[in-house]
């Protein structure tokens, strides 16, 4: 059990910021079988590893890493085509997610963290954020929403965040973000955030902590 709702030492939080895929859900799941789709049409196999790459990257940056797995080259108007087609299936698979996807301790962790005042943001790269808040039943336990369509330029900028902070009118500094992406965790640095890694400090160099889910600091 954590000594405080965040298990970190020093100054006062007011505020969490929390990225989507990864640390709440697990969509990546969903992501993985839209590329694999796309990438057979495309003839070539698309291996989960190489979708590891993927993680917390941009839509159109993730489908330039799969076309360089595959060898292949597409014009921007191609790559505009091939990413909405992928967005279509993976926004179809999302239609049968339910809060069985939710990872472990999420919803009861936010509950937490509301009943003691902290204010909350989510701070994700996807254009479908809102939809999956929505099919989860968590969009009520957020103050602030930015995801994908609000931001223009992608972690590991720190707009994400700094935008979630400033919705909740609060100082970089009195956030804490929580992120399983290393590209996440540079932004939020970047942002001067204090920072929660979800996963493994080898894999995710900055964090103050690390936790396997927000099981762990409940
Ligand atoms: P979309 P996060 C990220 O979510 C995913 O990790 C990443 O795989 C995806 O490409 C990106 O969102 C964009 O998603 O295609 O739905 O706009 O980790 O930032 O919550
Ligand atoms: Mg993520």
């Amino acid at each position: 059990m954590p000594q405080n709702l965040f298990g970190l030492e020093g100054g006062p939080i007011l505020g969490a910021l929390f990225d989507l895929d990864g640390v709440l859900v697990d969509t990546a799941k969903y992501h993985y079988l839209a590329w694999k789709r796309l990438a057979a049409e495309l003839g070539f196999y698309f291996t989960e590893t190489d979708n590891e790459r993927l993680k917390g990257v941009s839509r159109l940056r993730s489908l330039e890493l799969l076309l360089e797995v595959g060898h292949c080259t597409m014009t921007e108007e191609e790559k505009v085509l091939a990413a909405e087609k992928k967005n279509a299936w993976y926004v179809e698979y999302l239609h049968t997610l339910d809060q069985g996807a939710l990872l472990p301790g999420s919803r009861e962790y936010l509950e937490r963290l509301r009943a003691a005042g902290i204010k909350i943001a989510l701070g994700s790269a996807s254009k479908n954020a809102p939809l999956i808040l929505e099919r989860l039943k968590i969009a009520s336990l957020f103050d602030a929403v930015i995801d994908g369509s609000l931001v223009s330029r992608a972690k590991p900028d720190p707009e994400v965040f700094l935008k979630g902070a400033e919705k909740l009118a609060l100082a970089p500094r009195s956030c804490v973000v929580f992120e399983d992406s290393l590209a996440g965790i540079e932004a939020a640095r970047a942002g001067g955030m204090r920072i929660i890694g979800v996963g493994r400090s080898e894999n995710l160099p900055g964090a103050e902590l690390y936790i396997n889910s927000l099981h762990d600091l409940i």
